[in-house]
């Protein structure tokens, strides 16, 4: 007999026919003359009933929650049962018996987070890992339509993108290496032969902040691409974001209402997006009340002022030389100011950041000096400027900053499985 996805059967697709299901015992409940059994399978619950009469009815009795199972039996078409399905069992199969799950009702956040490896079966850690996977789809759909080729950059690497701060530093054969924070640099020299690149590739930041929306490791969506400029970026950027936007509310309705986030929110993601530049926003928080001065960077409580204002994503751009990293390109006329621009969005504050690069030798060797960097360190990414440099630009957006604002979630470490902190590792 075949084996049924639940959801297919809930679907309707089985109404009175005989099937078999496979997956894991979600809740029991028992009567004198039925025990009913709440099974769960990767795409959905239904409950199975089974008599007293049933000769698989001492395995009913000791069977316990989590334990996995192989059920056969008929579809009943029965107004009752949520879901508008149930199967009556014939023949009930253990597979695994499971010992008491230590997951019951009133456990803490901080326990389930012990138990993550067991809390993961939860159907709200379920329906969101089923979005993030439609989330990486889009993405990879996205750059594809629009002409990128997907490379694989390294996690060892030998010098910063962002600064020495938060990086994470590791013994290489007795040399002291880091962990990747950003595949930029790498995507920069990808860029001489393919023209547009992208990945997706774990970042780590040494972070100490303990925020809603700080990781140590998170998954990083990077475009590069030649032969563009401030405009082209923010326009792929906003195209992107529509897409998944769009995309997630149409694919993953289901996923959304079961998670009870609010969908209206994708769906007027569209472009253009509003852009203001660093100067109006400092002029907008200081008219609030706020005392950042202009060449300050903002705090997650300015970005927060700043995107309620807007109440979806936006653009600030035009930043002040010294907030920014050595790669960002001077504005020519303007040299206090680089063409870089972050991607704000309500509750989370800045979910990307991009600008054009530094393309000239001397302009990018006096950003290097002028920020006390070793030169050698960056010999290879300087030669990228001297053999037919382009103007050029790309993004790093958090997938799971992403995630925690479109699914509403209260803190990023739900948006990925296995979630690394300053305090968690484990498991
Ligand atoms: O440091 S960034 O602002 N920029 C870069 O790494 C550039 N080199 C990217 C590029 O242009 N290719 O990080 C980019 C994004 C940021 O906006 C967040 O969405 C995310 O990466 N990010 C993080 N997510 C989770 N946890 C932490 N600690 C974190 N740090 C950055």
């Amino acid at each position: 007999m075949p084996i049924a996805a639940i959801q297919d059967i809930l679907d309707g697709k089985y109404a009175g026919k005989p099937v078999s299901v496979r997956g894991w015992i979600y809740r029991k409940r028992e009567s004198k003359k039925t025990i009913f059994l709440v099974v769960r399978d990767a795409s959905g619950i239904i409950q199975c009933t089974v008599k007293t009469d049933n000769p698989s009815w001492t395995q009913a009795e000791k069977i316990t929650i989590e334990s996995s199972v192989m059920i056969t039996g008929t579809v009943k078409q029965d107004k009752r049962a949520s879901g508008g399905y149930e199967i009556t069992v014939e023949k009930l199969s253990i597979i695994g018996l499971a010992e008491t799950f230590p997951i019951t009702q009133d456990k803490s956040e901080e326990f389930l987070r012990d138990v993550r490896h067991l809390w993961l079966r939860s159907r709200r850690m379920s329906l969101i890992m089923r979005v993030r996977s439609e989330v990486l789809r889009f993405t990879h759909e996205f750059f594809r339509k629009e002409g990128f080729i997907e490379v694989s950059p390294p996690m060892f690497i030998s010098s910063a993108c962002e600064g020495g701060s938060t990086l994470f530093g590791l013994k290489y054969f007795g040399k002291d290496l880091y962990l990747t924070q950003s595949a930029q640099l790498y995507l920069e020299a990808l860029i001489y032969s393919l023209e547009k690149v992208y990945c997706v590739a774990p970042s780590f930041r040494a972070e100490k902040s303990r925020t809603i929306r700080h990781l140590t490791e998170y998954w990083h969506i990077e475009p590069e691409w030649a032969f563009a400029d401030m405009d082209d970026l923010m326009r792929v950027e906003e195209d992107l974001l529509s897409y998944i936007c769009q995309k997630t509310a149409e694919d993953c309705k289901r996923e959304i209402e079961s998670l009870g986030a609010d969908i209206s929110k994708l769906k007027v993601v569209n472009t253009p997006f509003p852009r203001i530049t660093y100067t109006e926003a400092i002029e907008k928080l200081t008219a609030k009340g706020f005392k950042i001065k202009w060449g300050e960077d903002f705090g997650y409580d300015d970005e927060k002022a700043l995107a309620e204002e807007f109440g979806k994503p936006f653009f600030v751009y035009a930043y002040p030389r010294q907030i920014k990293a050595f790669y960002c390109k001077t504005h020519r006329d303007n040299p206090d100011l680089v063409m870089s621009t972050d991607m704000l969005v309500p509750r989370i504050g800045e979910i990307s950041t991009g600008g054009a690069r530094e393309d000239d030798k001397e302009e990018l060797l006096r950003r290097i000096r002028e920020l006390d960097l070793r030169e050698e360190d960056y010999k290879w990414y300087i030669d990228l400027r001297r053999y037919g440099t382009v103007p050029h630009v790309g993004f790093g957006l958090g997938l799971e900053r992403l995630l925690t604002w479109m699914l509403d979630l209260e803190n990023i470490i739900d948006a990925i499985p296995f979630p690394r902190t300053t305090r968690r590792f484990y498991p």
